[in-house]
């Protein structure tokens, strides 16, 4: 069974995204996502004009020697842009031996080791009573684990908390330059300690609070952080801190018992390496359109059980459902599974677009037993909306100086 042709497909149903459909010479093919958020036609160039032309003809069964093909044969290692290319390439090379195996992808990785897979929805309000209310919203659709985000009083506009808008997370497509925000991180301590002590105080105990800080903190503010909302008791914090340095984690673990999760930006399984090996994290993030595909998220979750790290899969809305998909057969199989994020599939145009039946219920998600991944892409409806450049907001602190985020 050799690859015959690799087809890039680039839709923007209310945000972009990259989809890989690699076709064999048995009338097979598999898709993979390979979307990179702000960056998306890099990705496409890169897999058009350097990768496409090497596999054509190579064994579609060869999932593992293509991954080194791609990662170690160009002599270029890592990078967003490489491993989100490898990423879309290995996605749609095991959605295709499932269908050859007439196994859904869990299978293959050696079934499950659950019956559903946990979810963590969104709460992200316009101030604290506002967030609170839609995690009561949540709570009553059945979810058991809730990532709480308010907007900051006295700055302009607050990542990812735009209210009511359409599209709440981010205002893709409409993003022709990078829009500026600020940061103030006194202004964000007052806020943040109290919407954990109101919420615990309005929802209980019961539920499971996350919170995700963008890497806005230096890790003696995390170290902080993490201390003022132990009493809250979250199931993690997550990016307190870049971490390009990963030893700069030791100053958070030495302080706090607030558990940390990280990696939705990491590209390889050396991103996190030292955070995993000396146990400065408790939840890795790692993404299987940014990491590589389905075959460096098993190694990494391989890895992180060793050292009692567990998997946490970045779900943000700039992942396609293919990718979510993914997700789903790793979270099935993983013995060291935490939890999935979960912001809904999308649009309802990106729902026409990317169909599968993944069953979400009482803040649970059912993987597909549909072999290979299980989703489908309709090109014809992706053909309706295309690319549209949009970017990322970048951070800066009110006096300019540009900031992490
Ligand atoms: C966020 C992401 O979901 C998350 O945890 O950090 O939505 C992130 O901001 C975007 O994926 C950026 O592309
Ligand atoms: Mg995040």
């Amino acid at each position: 069974m050799k690859i015959s042709d690799i087809k890039i497909f680039v839709t923007c149903p209310g945000r972009n995204f990259v989809t890989v459909k690699v076709i064999t010479d048995n009338g097979l093919f598999g898709l993979g996502d390979a979307t990179l958020n702000g960056r998306e036609m890099a990705v496409v160039a890169y897999l058009q004009e350097h990768v496409a032309p090497c596999l054509i003809g190579k064994d579609a069964h060869a999932i593992e020697d293509i991954w080194q093909y791609l990662y170690k044969g160009v002599y270029w290692r890592k990078g967003a842009v490489n491993m989100a290319a490898i990423a879309g390439i290995d996605m749609a090379l095991w959605d295709i031996k499932g269908k050859v195996a007439g196994l859904p992808v869990y299978q293959l990785l050696g079934g499950k080791s659950r019956k559903s897979v946990g979810l963590y929805a969104h709460a992200s309000g316009d101030d604290i009573a506002d967030t609170l209310l839609k995690a009561e919203a949540l709570m009553a659709q059945g979810f058991k684990a809730i990532r709480l985000q308010s907007a900051v009083p006295g700055l302009k506009v607050t990542y990812g908390v735009l209210g009511d808008k359409e599209n709440y997370y981010e205002l893709q497509g409409n993003r022709p330059l990078p829009p500026e925000e600020d940061w103030s991180t006194p202004k964000y301590f007052n806020m943040v300690v109290e919407l954990f002590k109101q919420a615990r105080e309005k929802l209980g105990n019961d539920v499971q609070l996350l919170h995700d800080v963008h890497s806005r903190l230096t890790p003696i503010e995390s170290a902080r952080l993490g201390k003022l909302l132990e009493p809250y008791n979250l199931l993690f914090l997550e990016d307190a801190s870049i971490a390009e340095n990963q030893d700069s984690y030791k100053t958070i673990r030495q302080h706090t018992t607030t558990p940390l999760a990280i990696g939705e930006t990491y590209n390889t399984i050396w991103d996190c390496k030292d955070l995993i090996q000396n146990q400065l994290i408790d939840y890795i993030r790692t993404a299987a359109t940014h990491a590589g595909g389905i075959t460096s998220l098993k190694r990494i979750a391989d890895f992180a059980g060793i050292y009692n790290v567990k998997t946490a899969p970045h779900g943000a809305p700039d992942l396609s459902p293919i990718c979510f998909a993914a997700h789903m057969h790793l979270n099935a199989w993983a013995p060291n599974f935490g939890i999935q994020e979960f912001v809904g599939f999308g649009t309802q145009e990106a729902q026409q677009i990317f169909t599968h039946d993944i069953q979400v219920k009482d803040g649970a998600a059912f993987v597909s037993d549909k072999p290979g991944l299980g989703v489908d892409f309709n090109e014809d409806a992706a053909a309706l909306y295309p690319y549209k450049r949009s970017y990322l907001p970048v951070s800066r602190l009110e006096d300019g100086t540009l900031w992490n985020w």
